[in-house]
Order: structure tokens, then sequence, then C-alpha cells
């Protein structure tokens, strides 16, 4: 039995602080989405996403975007249903490239967000940009000048400013009003991206993030981003409010959390994720309640799913508690056997995840 009784008066707040919904309909794009996952947790409910599907599972992928139909999905084969949360990657885009750095085309992307919408399903979109100072990916962290460079004064401030967020502006533009949970800089407490702890300060941090809204929000006049700030999971509230770019500039409060199977198995991985996730986002949670945002819990899964019983057993009493409006696992990558993070038909765990989505407060896409 979930909590709902208990967080419903936040998201009456919460509703009442994005357009009224009482008084008059939603005006934006943004308060419309915002709304929708205020009721989602307002009734004790927990979205399940699931990132790049409808583009590509577990050893296949659509091939021709035009023709395709994208009704193809790992989860839908397994529990019936897509999922409620389409998880897309838009990393790539800042390079004016024709594909992702997952070989996703980007007219794939825009097509499989707008399909998504269309069955009343929910878009949030990540990003993994390249390294612009090196030359690297977004994992190359050999300088912590990256940051830097990008803001006012420094040596790609114009690069930044007038080549990358004009090309991430034009291509969420080109969804229209499609309402997309926009999550860029995220892990941002670990340091194994270029915008992570160790490489810049907590103010560059706040100042890249505010930057980019600021572009796209004021500059470009988009009104269909929720924006969430999604750090990595093992901090204290005080980490987790260090590089908090402000009230002003993020809708969403969320989180990522995974895990790792490590040697002495299962049982005890799953436990001590399970223990770290309680307490993440108990402090989440609070968080929440004092910033008046919604929270989430925005990337999390277990690689290759080893443990059987995962979701049933592992992840849903862990979340099951708490007022986040959605949980989104990982990639199931079409083109290497073991990086997937939801089973797919014919994995032997599958049964299980379609129990998961047969859970009442979990919901999928109907
Ligand atoms: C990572 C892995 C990578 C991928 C990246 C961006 O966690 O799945 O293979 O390129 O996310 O989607």
């Amino acid at each position: 039995m979930r909590i709902a009784r208990i967080i419903a008066p936040l998201a009456g707040i919460l509703l009442a602080a994005c357009g009224s919904a009482d008084k008059k309909a939603a005006e934006t794009p943004k308060d419309q989405l915002l709304n929708t996952l205020s009721a989602a947790v307002a009734k004790g409910d927990i979205l399940y996403g699931h990132q790049d599907d409808l583009c590509y599972g577990h050893a296949w992928k659509v091939e021709d975007w035009e023709a395709d139909s994208l009704t193809r999905s790992d989860v839908k084969a397994v529990t019936g249903k897509y999922p409620a949360i389409l998880g897309l990657e838009l990393g790539g885009i800042e390079m004016g490239d024709k594909a992702s750095l997952d070989s996703v085309d980007f007219n794939l992307i825009r097509k499989a967000a707008l399909t998504h919408a269309q069955r009343g399903g929910i878009v949030t979109m990540s990003w993994h940009p390249r390294n612009p100072l090196t030359g690297g990916d977004a994992w190359d962290v050999t300088s912590d000048q990256v940051v830097k460079s990008l803001l006012e004064g420094g040596e790609l401030h114009d690069l930044f400013m007038n080549v990358w967020l004009v090309r991430m502006g034009d291509f969420l533009e080109s969804l229209g009003d499609i309402p997309v949970i926009f999550r860029p800089w995220h892990e941002n407490s670990g340091s194994w991206f270029w915008w992570g702890a160790r490489l810049c300060t907590e103010q560059e941090y706040k100042d890249l993030f505010r930057t980019t809204w600021t572009y796209l929000v004021k500059d470009r006049g988009l009104t269909n981003l929720v924006w969430c700030y999604s750090p990595n999971s093992g901090i204290s509230p005080d980490e987790y409010m260090s590089r908090y770019p402000g009230d002003d500039v993020v809708d969403l409060m969320g989180l990522d959390h995974y895990e790792f199977l490590a040697p002495d198995g299962a049982e005890a991985s799953g436990q001590r994720f399970a223990d770290e996730l309680r307490r993440s986002l108990s402090i989440l949670q609070a968080l929440g309640i004092g910033h008046n945002k919604l929270i989430c819990l925005s990337e999390t899964g277990l690689e290759s799913i080893p443990d059987l019983e995962w979701w049933t057993k592992v992840l849903y009493p862990a979340i099951a508690d708490y007022p986040i409006a959605y949980a989104l696992t990982w990639r199931n990558a079409h083109d290497q056997a073991t990086h997937f993070y939801a089973p797919w038909e014919g994995f032997e765990g599958a049964a299980d995840f379609k129990a998961f989505s047969e859970l009442e407060d979990i919901k999928f896409l109907d």
C-alpha cells in the first residue's frame, strides 16, 4: 500500500503552482505534463519508463524509420504494454550528426517521440554530448577546464551558444507541442562525465545548467520542456543541493541509481541496492517537499538482470512507498548481447517483469 493520501496535498500544491488546473486549462505543454505527473503521484502511481524503447531492442532495430510504424518494443513483447515513459538520447545533436552516439537517426528519435506522445505516453530526453575541448566523448574526463571553457569568457563559449545550443534548440523546437522531460548534465555528483563533480566548481556547474536553460527557455521561448536535475545516488542532502541550479530552472528532482552485481551474489547486491535506493529516495522526498517539486527515479537498472526476480523482489519493494512520478530502466542495446536492462521476449526472467507490470500502482501505457 503506497502513501498516496499523505502526498496528495503536495500534488495539490504543485497543480496550483503550475497553472491552476482547477481554474483554467493548463497553458503550456510543460504545464500539461507537470499536471499529468502530479495527478499520477497523487493517485500513488509510479510510471514505468524504458530508454530507447521503440527505436531498437535486444538483437533488433528499426531499419527504415520512415516506413516503420514503431510498433515493436521489447517491453510490449513481454508485458503486452508499451512503457509509460519513453527515454531518448540526444548525444551527437550538438555536432550536427545524422545519428546519435548510439547510432539512432535523429529523424527516428523525433518520430519515436511523436508516436509515443500520440499513444498517450510521456517522453524524456538525456544528453551525452562530446567533449568539446578534447574531441573525446562525454566520458573523457582528462581535462577539468571543459565546463569553464563553455561559459561566458571561455574559449568555447561562442561554440556553445551559437552552435551547440542552437542545434539542440532546433531539434527540441521541431517536436512542436510534444512535452519533454529534459535531463541535461545528469549524474553530475559523480566524476565520469566532463561536467562531473571533480571536473568543475559548483558555480561552474550551476552556470552550465542555467545557461542551457536560459537559452532554450528565454531566448528560444520553448514551452514544452520540464527540466529535470538528476545527480547520482550515494549522496547527502547537502551534496544533492550543492550543485542544484535553482528552483526557477528545475521542475523535477531526479536521481540515478543502478545495481551492480558484486561477487557476493545477487541477494547481497540486491539488498545493498535497495537499502541505498530507499536512503536516497527518502532524501529526495524531503527535498521535493522542501522545494515544492515532483521527484523521480530518472535512471535505474541491473545490467543483464541476472537476478530473475529483480522487478518484484528488489526494485518494487524499494520504490513502492515513495512518491516518485516514474522509474526508468536503461536501454536494451541491439548490438551487445549483455547490455540490456529490460526483459525481452524469450529472456528467462520475463515472467517477473510481467508480474511487475501488473502491480496495481505500477503504470505502463494501456
Ligand atoms: C550508457 C551506455 C552506452 C550509451 C550511453 C548513452 O549508459 O548504454 O552504451 O552510449 O549510455 O545512451
